[in-house]
């Protein structure tokens, strides 16, 4: 755990070169908005291609789960399409959602030899998860992923599109 080094950035996800970014994409698998719409249009079809044999094998993708696709003309090997949870006020497991989406994407990182990865901040977009409870979320739960794991990673790297959800991460992740 103390090798893998864990940090923020701000910028665009789909620019980054690591083995794997992860994608804030919907249980549809088919594309949207936000980041998923960047990642796509970056990517090109091939993306979606693979997203549509996944649905064809094992049905939409729910919230919390992960699968992973090639990453096409992207920098990154591979992207994660995970489904974060959608902003309800809280009382709808929302928090353990959001965190299985982080736990679960790791998961499936290291299973295909993943030592690199870049997440966007999952939910706070469309779907209307508050930054700060979301930053708090991701940050615990790949902290905890790391204690409790004997991890193959080498660097996480959360990367912020906006400067409220870098500075919300900046101060999460300093006294560490
Ligand atoms: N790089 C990094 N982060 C980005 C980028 C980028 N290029 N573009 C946007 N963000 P959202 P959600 C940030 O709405 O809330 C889609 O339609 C953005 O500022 O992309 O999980 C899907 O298909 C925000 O902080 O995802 C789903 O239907 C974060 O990415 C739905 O939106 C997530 O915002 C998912 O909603």
């Amino acid at each position: 755990m103390e090798n893998t080094k864990l940090q923020v950035i701000k910028g665009d996800i789909t620019k980054q070169e690591v083995d794997a970014i992860v994608n804030a994409a919907n249980s549809s698998l088919l594309g949207g908005g936000g980041v998923d719409g960047a990642i796509h249009r970056a990517g090109g079809p091939a993306i979606l291609e693979e997203c549509k044999q996944i649905r064809a094998r094992q049905g939409e993708c729910p919230t919390g789960e992960a699968v992973i696709t090639t990453g096409g003309k992207l920098p990154a090997k591979y992207v994660i399409h995970t489904v974060g949870p959608v902003w309800h006020g809280g009382n709808q497991n929302e928090p353990e959602l959001l965190a299985s989406c982080y736990r679960n994407s790791l998961a499936l990182a290291e299973e295909n030899g993943v030592q690199s990865i870049a997440f966007p901040n999952i939910s706070t977009g469309v779907y209307g998860y508050p930054k700060e409870k979301a930053a708090k979320v991701a940050v615990k739960a790949v902290r905890e992923y790391l204690q409790q794991n004997n991890t193959s990673l080498q660097s996480i790297t959360f990367v912020c599109f906006d400067e409220e959800n870098y500075a919300l991460y900046e101060e999460l992740l300093r006294d560490h």
